[in-house]
């Protein structure tokens, strides 16, 4: 795979259903710069955070709070800007894109890189296997 630059983004397709993600991981290059699609094929409201371990922690901690709100927009909610992630929110049948710089050392911030997911934190989803791995791999010379 040969990775994308800020001139040129590699496009990535990441699918949320009710309640998986399209594909089963999410394959990156460190330090190269996609343009994330995040499609929500589902009928619910889905999120796509990426980060490691203590961001996905934060955020499943954060959003536990909106338990019980009414139907509408996803609440906002706040996590420290340290462990804020990646976050995208989409509603059922809409496309957000978002062209992202992947950290050239994933594991500087003292997580493991192999602890790197995407989750989805509406309450519930997480636990209902809305969340899947980041496989680091070393893109190939166009
Ligand atoms: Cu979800």
């Amino acid at each position: 795979m040969v990775p994308g630059r800020s001139e040129a983004p590699r496009e990535v397709n990441l699918i949320a259903r009710d309640y998986a993600f399209v594909p089963p991981a999410l394959d990156l290059v460190p330090g190269e710069t996609i343009l994330l699609h995040v499609i929500d094929a589902g009928l619910e409201t889905h999120e796509a955070v990426i980060g490691d371990a203590a961001v996905q922690a934060a955020w499943e901690t954060a959003e536990a709070a909106t338990v019980g709100a009414p139907p509408g927009p996803t609440p906002v909610v706040r996590v420290p800007a340290d462990v804020a992630g990646v976050r995208v929110v989409v509603r059922s049948g809409e496309r957000v894109d978002l062209v992202w710089t992947v950290p050239s050392d994933p594991a500087s911030r003292g997580g493991a890189a192999s602890q790197w997911l995407v989750g989805c934190h509406i309450p519930g989803h997480w636990a209902k296997g809305m969340q899947i791995p980041v496989r680091w791999i070393s893109g190939s010379t166009p």
